[in-house]
């Protein structure tokens, strides 16, 4: 097999566009996606202050490289959840880049905000899934750095995460959610700018992408991934692909074009009486959790 574009040997073949690339052809594909989102949906001006949120694997490292190679200013972050073996091997692969790369790496560790508790411990004293848990913790330590920072919140979701996304959230009407599912997320009161380059590029070309681009990632999953129903769309929607190659593309980009359809208003929020982020309540999730983890 043949890259069709300059006659090299090929290593990936992409059937949604009829398109087999060598390595160097695959890297520029990539990088042209990631720049057609930016463009498209207006997600980066030029030269923003970007803070890439990291975990050590393959979409979140190859982003920063992108981003940092287009002339983004662009600092990582890593967030350390706790979770035995896995959080410090992920650790190692994201310092390690930074390092290779020149790049400054900044690292919350979640322990340090609950009383020495990781999200498993937090898990079985809340008597919540961990994923539910991380979700909520995640988000707010990455507004809270990027805000503190004064930077836009670069996450690494691929077409495939938000194609599942998505599928979920059609299945459950889910119109709040829907309404907010985009690639870009306006700053308001106490909430830094979020963007997701990685729309356009599926799981397996950014996969191709670092392998090409000698990205040392994590290729082991988090151990609480096992069973996510978010796997199991993600391989209804390959299988729909194999069938029908670009299905995954047209539902997600046909969905944007739609998307004000589901706009609704956003709650009321005031500031967190311990924090002084914004939360519906008189107290936000996150530092009820805190109170929680203090008690013995
Ligand atoms: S949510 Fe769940 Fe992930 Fe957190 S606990 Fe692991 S699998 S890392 S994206
Ligand atoms: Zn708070």
């Amino acid at each position: 097999m043949k890259c069709k574009l300059c006659g090299q040997r090929a290593v990936l073949r992409l059937r949604a566009y009829n398109l087999s690339l060598c390595q160097d052809c695959l890297r520029d594909f990539v990088k042209r996606r990631v720049q057609k989102a930016i463009r498209d949906f207006r997600l980066l001006k030029k030269g923003e202050k970007v803070l890439v949120a990291v975990s050590g694997g393959k979409d979140s490292l190859s982003l920063w490289e992108i981003l940092d190679g287009l002339g983004y200013d662009t600092i990582g972050l890593y967030i350390h959840l706790g979770i035995e073996g896995y959080s410090d091997r992920s650790l190692e692969k994201a310092k390690a880049f930074a390092q290779k790369k020149g790049l400054s790496l900044l690292v919350e560790d979640v322990r340090e905000h609950f009383s020495g508790l990781g999200i498993p411990q937090l898990s079985k004293k809340d008597m919540r899934p961990p994923c539910s848990l991380c979700g909520m913790v995640k988000r707010y330590l990455m507004n809270k750095v990027a805000c503190e920072t004064d930077r836009t919140l670069a996450t690494g979701h691929n077409l495939d995460d938000e194609a599942a996304t998505l599928l979920g959230n059609v299945l459950d009407w889910k119109e709040g959610y829907l309404g907010r599912q985009a690639p870009r997320l306006e700053a308001r009161d106490g909430f830094a700018p979020r963007v997701k380059p990685l729309v356009l590029c599926t799981e397996r070309e950014m996969a191709a992408y670092a392998i090409a681009s000698d990205i040392d990632y994590i290729l082991e999953e988090c151990p609480f991934s096992e069973g996510a129903t978010s796997l199991f769309y993600k391989d209804v929607l390959n299988q729909i692909e194999e069938r029908s190659p670009g299905t995954k593309l047209r539902f997600y980009q046909g969905f944007l074009k739609l998307q004000d359809r589901f706009r609704i208003e956003e709650p009321q929020l005031r500031p967190c009486s311990s924090c002084g982020y914004q939360t519906t309540g008189d107290l936000c999730n996150f530092c009820r959790l805190k109170e929680k983890a203090k008690k013995k």
